[in-house]
């Protein structure tokens, strides 16, 4: 493992390319590998890249990947989509894609297999993040799916997260988790070459600037025939520390338009955030989720040991059977792990 992180971090491929496939497989090693890197880490601009399936994600980093190395930069990339799979289309669709980019030395892609648990995925998305990192990849790009909330931790481990949207869908009712909305630092309105793209804008527009800022106070918005915004309760807002106005870009990803100016905002919102304490602010937040994930996965894993399969198996029984509450049931193991 050593000889394989010195080569990686020299930026030979094939060492990174074995080393993600070790840090992916196991856990183990993955952290004897990251426990070495570390201290190499640090220094890569991570941006996230999530919205519903289908919006153009893909071919987006595709694009923006490409214009990234036209800025002389080194990128990697990362595809995290527990809905397709490998053998499904939409991976061998990226596949294709992202052959533009191969050939280039510059440039490193790895599409995650959705084998395990999303938490699973949040570690390896992790660690290759680091191991790109590490290898000197100025930037690196992960795209997630926006769907749910272990989708939205992934990304918020990045310091600057784009949010994909596209132009409503007729009558189809669609709604624009809250979650997601409350990570964007940029907003791109793709497929903008669809009909419907000038009133999705106005509609994102307005969500803008409902708070004269930010699009960080509305809990969702729907596709009704008409476009709606949701505001949150003035005392339930969320927070943000940062004074990052949201800008809002329409991209027609598949023709390459739109694509220099999101990147001129990509690299505009990394130069705010190190001119600041946003930076140092995010690298914090980024430290503590991820520990935060490790320490569960960790205790779980303890428990599982600790605690005999039988044994837990006839706690949930108890439960199912009424015969003991959740909250006590827990209180037992909690006992048993103890000893
Ligand atoms: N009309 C149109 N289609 C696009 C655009 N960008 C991507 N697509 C198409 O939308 C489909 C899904 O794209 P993909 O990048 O795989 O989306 P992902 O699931 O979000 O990663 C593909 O068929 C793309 O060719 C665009 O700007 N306009
Ligand atoms: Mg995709």
């Amino acid at each position: 493992v050593k000889d394989l992180i010195e080569q990686a971090k020299r930026g030979r491929r094939r060492a990174i390319a074995r080393l993600i496939t070790l840090v992916e497989n196991d856990e183990k090693a993955a952290q004897i590998a990251i426990t070495e890197l570390y201290r190499n880490t640090g220094k890569a601009h991570i941006i996230g890249i999530t919205g519903p399936p289908g919006s153009g994600k893909s071919t987006l980093v595709n694009e923006i990947a490409k214009e990234i190395r036209r800025r002389k930069r080194k990128v990697g990339i990362v595809a995290v989509d527990p809905s397709s799979p490998f053998s499904g289309g939409a991976l061998l669709g990226d596949r294709v894609r992202m052959r533009d980019l191969a050939g280039d030395d510059g440039i490193f892609i790895r599409s995650m297999a959705s084998r395990g648990s999303l938490g699973g995925l949040a570690r390896t998305t992790n660690d290759i993040v680091k191991i790109f990192d590490a290898a000197g990849f100025e930037s690196v790009l992960i795209e997630t799916v926006g769907a749910g909330q272990a989708e939205v931790d992934i990304a918020s481990t990045a310091h600057t997260t784009l949010v994909v949207e596209t132009p409503g869908m007729g009558d189809e009712i669609q709604t624009i988790k809250a979650g997601i909305l409350e990570v964007a630092d940029i907003l791109v309105l793709n497929k903008a070459d669809r009909p419907g793209a000038e009133k999705t804008l106005r509609a994102l527009r307005a969500m803008l600037h409902m708070d004269g800022r930010s699009g960080r106070r509305f809990t969702e918005m729907r596709h009704h025939g008409d476009l709606m915004a949701v505001e949150i309760p003035e005392g339930e807002q969320t927070d943000r520390s940062d004074d990052w106005e949201v800008p809002i870009f329409e991209t027609i990803a598949i023709e390459g338009k739109g694509i220099k100016a999101v990147a001129d905002c990509i690299e505009d919102h990394e130069a705010y955030l190190r001119s600041g304490d946003e930076w140092k602010e995010r690298e914090l937040a980024r430290s503590r989720q991820e520990i935060d994930q490790l320490l569960q996965a960790r205790f779980m894993e303890q428990l599982a040991t600790e605690i005999s399969r039988s044994v837990r198996n006839k706690v949930v029984l108890a439960v199912a059977e009424r015969r003991l509450d959740p909250y006590s049931a827990v209180d037992e193991l909690f006992k048993r792990a103890d000893n």
